[in-house]
């Protein structure tokens, strides 16, 4: 099966991983073993970039982008619609190939998909809108108006976890705002990347989009360093860990360009007493195992009223023995692998830090072993008791690690969600309208998104999506995301038969 999908997403068994957007460059990087975490195979080569592939993409986009934000608005939408139209027609070729390579859910595959095609939407429109504001001015006979141009060159560096539609809240945001995209995507998950670049290619090529408007790079970390330091990048938007942020950040900010971050979470659920606890059980297991807890929006941590905790972890406890963890193509199975065998020591080195510091588990955890978990990737969502501020609690693991903890009254549930250094996503689980409305005041959650009755994964796209404090304080799809991609200009125009200085200042000359 897998074969026909690559196939059909135009992979082969090498391929460049260098593209202007339809060309290929023959790069002459390293090689990039492809492969799946879901069955341990070596899937196909992917030649990454040199120093020289590199800097010949940045040119070529550099030149893309005098011509490409010329182009009006809405004619760079007309070609977004069209990829989108596109990712529908591909919609579960691409799917299926992040489920093979990620080894999220083939459910999540063709999800994410979703996600870029809602994106490709949102921004149609968006390409008919872009406003900016008219201000009045103190002087008679003049207009102040602000409008909003594109930046240039935006670098888009994405994580494995979402191997494309993260991609894509940037690029067609980036796009019809006029920029052009350079992209990187995750080392780990290189040939979803490829896959994206050849569904879009006969779109840029029938519309006669600028060669250089839609390059990718693929590299490691060097490649990415590259980016942070090039001045021709003037907004570096990153997804990842927050070590890779704040390295990201401090070269970016150096030379005072943009970066736009979206980084770690330590997500916490709050279930008060009052909460519909059957609701409850779906969002806290959906967000705790869903792609095997590898989404920024993962939940790590249940905040549980001391009146409801007993009952409320024995469901728990009861709907992790329900789960089937395996091969995660076929849609029986709820859990597929973690990315790779380091991401399995890491859970397991969590796993032995949360025992060393106290905690007991609620349900162990382990690696799987036998034919169907060849791979050696597949691990075993665990539930933990602990306290918020062991060491291990507050750093983020990328695994299906759930840690529960009690609270007396709400305020002290707030603090506790609050006090860890990530901000992303939270959420209370409550019918009580009192409740509900103090999470989501000024006094509640510090996260960047913040929600009732449902877990902390699955945003819509439709919000401004990223968080605080370690997250990063980067917005992106959404909302007023797209002015991150654009340069704010004020412009005041005097149509008057004097020249009259603000504040009242006088400045006759003779
Ligand atoms: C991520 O994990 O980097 O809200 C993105 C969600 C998805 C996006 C997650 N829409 O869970």
């Amino acid at each position: 099966m897998i074969n026909d999908i690559l196939q059909q997403l135009h992979i082969t068994a090498a391929n460049s991983g260098v593209s202007t957007g339809t060309i290929w460059l023959d790069a002459k990087g390293p090689v990039i073993q492809a492969s799946s975490p879901v069955d341990g195979q070596d899937i196909a080569t992917v030649t990454a970039a040199t120093r020289a592939d590199y800097d010949q993409v940045i040119e070529t986009a550099q030149a893309a982008f005098k011509e490409w934000r010329l182009w009006p608005a809405p004619r760079r939408g007309e070609v977004v619609r069209q990829i989108g139209e596109a990712l529908r027609t591909n919609k579960e070729a691409l799917g299926k190939l992040v489920s093979y390579e990620m080894g999220k859910s083939l459910q999540e595959g063709y999800g994410e998909v979703q996600e870029m095609i809602d994106i490709c939407d949102f921004a149609v429109g968006l390409s008919r809108q872009l406003h900016g504001l008219t201000m009045h001015s103190e002087r008679p006979g003049h207009r102040m108006y602000e409008q909003w141009h594109p930046l240039g060159i935006t670098g888009i560096i994405s994580a494995f976890n979402f191997p494309v539609a993260v991609w894509s809240w940037n690029a067609m945001l980036a796009w019809i705002c006029g920029d052009v995209c350079v992209w990187k995507p995750s080392e780990k998950t290189p040939l979803s990347a490829i896959a994206c670049q050849q569904i879009i290619q006969d779109v840029l090529r029938s519309n006669k989009v600028p060669e250089g408007v839609c390059c990718l790079v693929t590299g490691g970390r060097e490649t990415g360093e590259w980016m942070a330091a090039d001045t021709r990048v003037p907004l570096v938007s990153a997804t990842g860990s927050t070590r890779m942020g704040k390295a990201v950040s401090s070269v970016v900010g150096a030379r005072l360009g943009r970066a736009l971050l979206e980084l770690g979470g330590n997500n916490a659920i709050i279930i008060t007493a009052d909460a519909d606890l059957d609701m409850a059980l779906i969002g806290c297991v959906f967000g705790a195992v869903g792609t095997a807890g590898q989404r920024c929006t993962s939940t790590r941590r249940l905040i549980i009223h001391e009146s409801v905790y007993a009952s409320f972890t024995q469901k728990l406890v009861k709907a992790y023995q329900q789960l089937r963890i395996g091969n995660p193509l076929d849609e029986n199975n709820h859990v597929g692998p973690l990315i790779d065998k380091d991401a399995v020591n890491l859970y397991l080195d969590s796993i032995e830090k949360i025992k060393a510091q106290g905690g007991s588990f609620l349900v162990e955890g382990g690696v799987l072993s036998g034919d169907a978990y060849a791979s050696g990737c597949y691990v075993k969502p665990c539930i933990a008791a602990v306290e918020n501020t062991y060491a291990i609690v507050q750093h983020e693991t990328f695994a299906p690690i759930l840690y529960v903890m009690k609270y007396n009254n709400l305020d002290e549930a707030i603090a506790m969600q609050n006090d860890v250094p990530q901000g992303l996503s939270s959420a209370i689980m409550t019918l009580n309208l009192r409740e509900a409305e103090l999470f989501l005041s000024q006094a509640g959650s510090d996260c960047g998104i913040a929600n009732v009755n449902i877990g902390t994964s699955g945003a819509e796209i439709g919000g401004a999506f990223g968080g605080e404090k370690e997250t990063g304080g980067g917005r992106e799809s959404g909302s007023d995301a797209w002015k991150s991609y654009m340069r704010r200009q004020t412009n005041t125009i005097n149509y008057s038969t004097s020249l009259p200085l603000a504040q009242g200042i006088k400045f006759d000359l003779a």
